[in-house]
């Protein structure tokens, strides 16, 4: 999906992929082990390790640009750029985690987030792309409790410790983004799209900003925008973070699969009447969403599927991977893309 002049975004079986076009590709992005084959392209591939469900097989998710791109690393980050937007990826080990952590130890997991981020804000300076715009990162076993907390708040710490070290926003202008589990093993993968320009960021009105979640869900908050438009000549992409059944900073529908769907769904809606609102345009629709389902039960499969379906309609684009989400009672998760054409006078 995408216009001619800006990002574009594919999901595409490796077959597909390959028989498409390479030039102008910023990113590829597997998701179970399938990335024979796409070395040679030059543009960073990410290996993240969360099951494809459903019936497609080997899934790429493809980021494209008709601009000319050029390939780089800087210590463990990889990308590629273009004049105007970089793409990221950074994938870290974590040492020893079984270890039995002394009083007061920092974790394993806390401190490669911490050097994950350091690293890719620490390339943003270096190559002048000061905007994040939209982050993707993926946890293994994000729910397990390990020096007396959660992993996912591990993470939290060590991504809110980066951003406050490099003098960045914790609250407002920060990127939109998405946490979710990778298999026992996988180490930490981060991958993440920055540009020149500011982009609009997006809260729910319907949900407290994760910035501003009170201490019941961790000491420190998770630092996210609910959704980022990046603007273009010509055209606007719209980045809708992980999206669940919270409505508030709560839970609703524990246990309840559709109805947690559902509830994700009304949530998005929500975006896109704000992302409309602040950008002016009316070109935010269901219709224009290419989603990423996140399913915790792989049996949950056709109950979500069939919801995503009534509510987006038949040609709805949506890809379901198995992951944990952040939360233990969320059983699904939505992110979602969109490029619809510019607004004038955005
Ligand atoms: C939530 O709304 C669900 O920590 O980067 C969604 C999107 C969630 C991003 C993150 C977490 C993150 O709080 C979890």
């Amino acid at each position: 999906m995408g216009s001619r002049t800006g990002l574009h975004l594919d999901y595409l079986s490796l077959a597909e992929f390959e028989a498409a076009r390479w030039a102008g590709v910023m990113g590829v992005a597997t998701f179970d082990g399938s990335r024979d084959g796409l070395r040679e392209t030059g543009a960073p591939v990410v290996e993240i390790n969360t099951p494809v469900l459903g019936d497609a097989p080997a899934l790429c998710e493809v980021w494209r640009t008709p601009q000319a791109v050029e390939s780089g690393q800087r210590g463990r980050v990889r990308y590629a750029r273009t004049a105007d937007m970089l793409f990221g990826c950074i994938a870290i080990p974590e040492n020893d985690n079984t270890r039995t952590p002394a009083e007061g130890d920092r974790s394993p997991l806390q401190d490669a987030t911490e050097q994950a981020y350091r690293e890719i804000l620490g390339t943003l300076d270096a190559l002048g792309f000061p905007h994040l715009i939209r982050v993707w990162n993926y946890v293994s076993e994000i729910n397990l409790d390990t020096h007396g907390t959660e992993r996912y708040r591990q993470f939290n710490s060590g991504r809110q410790t980066a951003l406050l070290a490099a003098g960045r926003a914790i609250t407002g202008n920060v990127s939109a983004a998405c946490a979710l589990g990778a298999a026992a093993g996988s180490p930490l993968v981060i991958y993440f799209l920055a540009s020149h320009t500011a982009p609009t960021f997006v809260e729910n009105p319907r949900q407290v900003s994760a910035y501003n979640y009170p201490p019941q869900y961790g000491r420190r908050t998770p630092v996210f925008s609910r959704a980022a438009v990046l603007h273009e000549p010509g055209s606007m992409t719209l980045f809708i973070s992980g999206t669940a059944s919270i409505v508030g900073h709560q839970t609703i529908h524990a246990g309840d699969t559709a109805a947690q769907t559902r509830e994700t769904i009304t949530n998005i809606e929500a975006l896109l009447d704000e992302a409309n609102r602040v950008t002016k345009s009316e070109e935010f629709t269901l219709d224009a969403l290419a989603c990423k389902v996140y399913v915790r039960h792989a049996a949950d499969l056709p109950v979500i599927q069939a919801e995503l379906r009534t509510a987006l309609g038949p040609s709805s684009r949506a890809v379901y991977l198995q992951a944990e989400i952040c939360r233990r009672d969320l059983l699904v998760e939505i992110e979602a893309t969109a490029m619809v054409p510019a607004t004038a006078g955005m």
